[in-house]
């Protein structure tokens, strides 16, 4: 089982620590990406971290990660609500996918309460900031670790 993982960000989320602090704290995404690249280490995982605003590079980067990786931690940001594209790219890929979202998105707008990628998603985490990532990340070595040591 590949021991690498795409930690995929969706549009907007390169504005991290910049604007809108009250719902999405401080920390820039640089600061997420090397939080999440050293617990990796701890972990013995190897990350791909991108963000990108157009949707058909996250559909491209899922597609990569179908050959290689082992899991994939996505915000698709606004392309949550109505992404059929990244929802078809994360059904083709087979191994396990935790949706993250920083802010608590039931407790804002109607139209942020409806996810396409939760359609496919193992597990989603919201609301509990940036921190939601490394505990998708834990979450997906344990996943990993149990599989290895049942193919042994
Ligand atoms: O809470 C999340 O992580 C979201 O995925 C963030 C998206 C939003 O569309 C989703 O409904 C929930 C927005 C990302 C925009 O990020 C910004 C960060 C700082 C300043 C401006 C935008």
């Amino acid at each position: 089982m590949s021991r690498l993982i795409f930690v995929l960000n969706g549009p907007n989320l390169n504005l991290l620590g910049k604007r809108q602090p009250n719902i999405y704290g401080h920390e820039t995404l640089a600061d997420v990406e090397q939080t999440v690249i050293s617990l990796a280490k701890e972990l013995r995982l190897e990350i791909r971290f991108h963000q990108s605003n157009r949707e058909y590079e996250i559909v491209d980067w899922i597609h990569e990660a179908r050959e290689t990786a082992g899991g994939i931690i996505i915000n698709p940001a606004a392309f949550t609500h109505y992404s059929v594209a990244i929802l078809d790219a994360l059904n083709a890929f087979d191994h396990p996918v935790i949706e993250v979202h920083i802010s608590n998105v039931h407790k804002r707008e109607e139209f942020r309460h409806r996810s396409f990628v939760s359609l496919r998603a193992d597990g989603v985490i919201a609301g509990l900031g940036t921190q939601g990532y490394t505990l998708a990340l834990r979450r997906l070595a344990q996943l990993i670790d149990e599989k290895s040591q049942a193919q042994t």
